[in-house]
């Protein structure tokens, strides 16, 4: 053991960059950032626009920001092409034979895919997008595995100006559909599978199901991955080999306006109706953009890695925009992170020399609970910055990170931001900020952030309070997708013309920003964003259910895990099959991820008398096994007692 890992570390160790690590970064003093900060929240107009310098304009902005809230125009006037920044630019500035992608897939197959390649499969693409009739603000719906495809993909339909909309492979068939109506998309980009944890997931046979009555999607194009037996319908269905083969590897990038709309990734919200969150062209581009050149400190010789799928925010913007925009060479695995063995990623890490890896809190808990025998196997020196999002960082998980896989000398960057904000907005600049467990330390460049008590007033020091950023920022969300309401009701309307993110957080007296979670009915599972109200709709939709209450309960790795209370209908049995086959109709309904830990019956759910569902008791309930809550304002009492009873396994 190093003399370094020797080191205590709690919740109250503060870590400061080292000076080599400094010496090299772009922003190397706490004095530099406050000043950076500065402008970009005072002159945002000349900030924006120095960063912005960086990436190819077809034509030049009129106006860096045009804003009256809650509606932002970034670049306003300016002309661009995301896919030709991302990928063409790097081309003419003799990066054409660098590797852009190198990519794994589960089964052990390897590709390496130049700028150059990238750019002749990306165009050869957009060419068949065009010869299948999609257009400028068509919606395309693309629901494939992690491979280079689904890059190239995303980044077709960018070329062409059209929106995609990526729905996660572990998603089902229910809500592709649900997509699709809300979306109607007109055509759809998938594979026959998917490989995951030596099986094949089924994501041609999901997608025929999601497709039946459909009748916006024209034309379905389908990557052959895992070669399982899957139907072709004739004039619907074609073969992407088949399709890329007859058409040219050239495409001019067009410039579209800098408001154009990109793309549209589902979220949940505190409702049933997962929320089409809207994301636009020049902004999203500078905001990806300038949060992977500082906060990963992106360098031309980086190896990246992302182990997000592209299916979340995280993935678009950390795997397919952002480090594609800085022409870094980055890592892409199709697979788990436990196959064949929990050591796989570190694997990865020695074979490409990996040098910024970017993970969740809930995989590093599941690598600990493995065993270190799985890491000692491997060299990770290449290594020499790594990130988390997702999720709060616990300190335990934050110093076995910084000194089983950092080897206590790289820093770690804890990114908080959301699917709606496009970009990280909290986060360590890894050259200047002092790291700490638990905390994603200090806004970035352009980002007001503030946490209020109810009335709108500060909180001080300590005191928890609400989430809000104060100003715009270039890669924020521009609506949710057909309901301007929806989206002025449910992020501008808490107060005056600020952004709610929906978290809880606490300032420290450095200003340091603790997220506390979630303060709506959303739970985050391993990193993943479930309504609770999304579950339990899809529990009342069964013919056996009368009425559900969904909450989280802390969990060891995943965070949360999902708890359900159902009440059965009359003269319907309570029994373990029919709980098993509640889990499988919620996988059904929702998709794999969104499977309960535990279903409870119960006679009778907690409410208010006006017929509100108490899921604050219900909370506690499954956090102690107690209730001791104010249950004065319950309408019967005597449904607790049955309540702790089925908890304790006494029911
Ligand atoms: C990027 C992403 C957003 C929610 C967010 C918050 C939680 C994300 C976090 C974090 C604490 C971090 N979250 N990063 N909490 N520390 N570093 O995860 O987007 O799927 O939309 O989830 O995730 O609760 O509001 P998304």
């Amino acid at each position: 053991m190093s003399k370094k890992q020797t080191l205590v570390i709690d919740e109250n160790t503060e870590i400061k960059p080292s000076k080599e690590f400094s010496k090299q970064a772009r922003v190397s003093s706490m004095a530099q950032y406050k000043r950076m900060h500065k402008e970009s929240i005072e002159k945002p107009h000349i900030f924006w626009a120095r960063e912005a310098k960086d990436l190819k304009w077809q034509k030049k902005w009129d106006k860096v920001l045009d804003w009256k809230a809650p509606y932002a125009e970034w670049f306003k006037g300016a002309k661009l092409n995301v896919c030709e920044n991302a990928v063409d630019r790097h081309v003419e500035e003799g990066r054409g034979n660098k590797a852009a992608i190198i990519w794994e897939g589960e089964p052990g197959d390897k590709r390496i895919l130049t700028y150059q390649q990238l750019q002749r499969e990306v165009c050869r693409m957009a060419n068949v997008l065009i010869a299948r009739g999609v257009k400028s603000k068509d919606r395309v719906l693309i629901y494939m595995p992690m491979v280079p495809e689904a890059t190239i993909a995303m980044l077709a339909c960018a070329r062409i100006g059209a929106v995609h909309s990526i729905v996660f492979g572990g998603f089902s068939s229910e809500s592709i559909k649900d997509r699709l109506e809300d979306s109607k998309a007109v055509a759809v980009i998938t594979a026959d599978g998917s490989w995951r944890r030596g099986g094949v997931v089924p994501l041609k046979e999901n997608m025929d199901e999601a497709l039946k009555g459909n009748d916006t999607v024209k034309s379905v194009i389908v990557l052959k991955r895992c070669e399982n037996e899957i139907k072709m319908k004739k004039g619907r269905d074609y073969w992407w080999h088949e399709e890329t083969a007859k058409v040219p590897a050239t495409h001019k990038a067009k410039g579209f306006s800098a408001e154009h709309p990109l793309f549209i990734l589902y979220t949940s919200g505190s409702t049933g109706k997962p929320k089409g969150i809207l994301h636009t062209s020049g902004g999203y581009m500078v905001g990806t953009y300038t949060t992977c050149k500082y906060i990963f400190d992106m360098k031309e010789d980086d190896v990246y890695w992302c182990t997000a799928d592209v299916g979340w925010i995280t993935g678009h913007s950390y795997i397919t925009y952002g480090p594609l925009l800085n022409g870094v060479t980055q890592v892409m695995y199709e697979g788990g992170p436990n196959y064949p063995d929990w050591g796989r990623f570190w694997s990865i890490i020695e074979e490409y020399g990996v040098t910024i890896f970017y993970t969740a809190p809930t995989a590093i808990r599941a690598f600990i609970k493995a065993g270190d025998k799985f890491v000692d196997k491997y060299d990770l020196s290449s290594l020499r910055l790594l990130g988390t999002v997702g999720e709060p960082i616990n300190p335990a998980a934050w110093a076995w990170y910084y000194e089983k896989i950092g080897g206590g000398r790289c820093p770690i960057v804890d990114t908080w931001w959301q699917t709606e904000t496009g970009a990280a907005m909290i986060s360590p600049l890894p050259g200047c900020t002092p790291i700490k467990p638990g905390t994603a330390t200090l806004p970035f460049f352009g980002v007001d952030v503030a946490i209020l008590d109810e009335d709108g007033k500060e909180c001080k020091a300590d005191q928890p309070g609400r989430l809000v950023i104060r100003k715009p920022w270039p890669s924020m969300l521009r609506t949710i997708y057909g309901d301007k309401k929806r989206y002025r009701d449910t992020y501008w309307s808490d107060y005056d013309g600020m952004y709610t993110a929906g978290d809880g957080a606490r300032k420290d007296k450095k200003g340091n920003i603790y997220i506390v979670g979630r303060l709506d009915d959303v739970l985050n599972v391993s990193g993943h964003r479930l309504g609770t109200a999304e579950i339990e709709s899809a529990l009342v939709a069964h013919k056996a259910v009368a009425e559900a209450a969904v909450v989280g309960k802390p969990h060891d790795i995943k965070g949360q895990a999902v708890v359900c209370f159902v009440t059965l209908k009359g003269g319907v049995k309570e029994t373990d099959k029919l709980k098993t086959e509640l889990r499988n109709h919620i996988g059904k309904v929702i998709g794999a991820i969104a499977k309960p830990d535990e279903i409870h019956f119960a006679p009778g759910l907690p409410k208010t008398r006006s017929g509100k569902i108490m899921r604050r008791l219900l909370k506690e309930l499954v956090a102690t096994g107690k209730i001791t809550g104010n249950v004065t304002t319950l309408e019967d009492t005597k449904v607790i007692d049955a309540l702790q009873a089925s908890i304790a396994g006494t029911a």
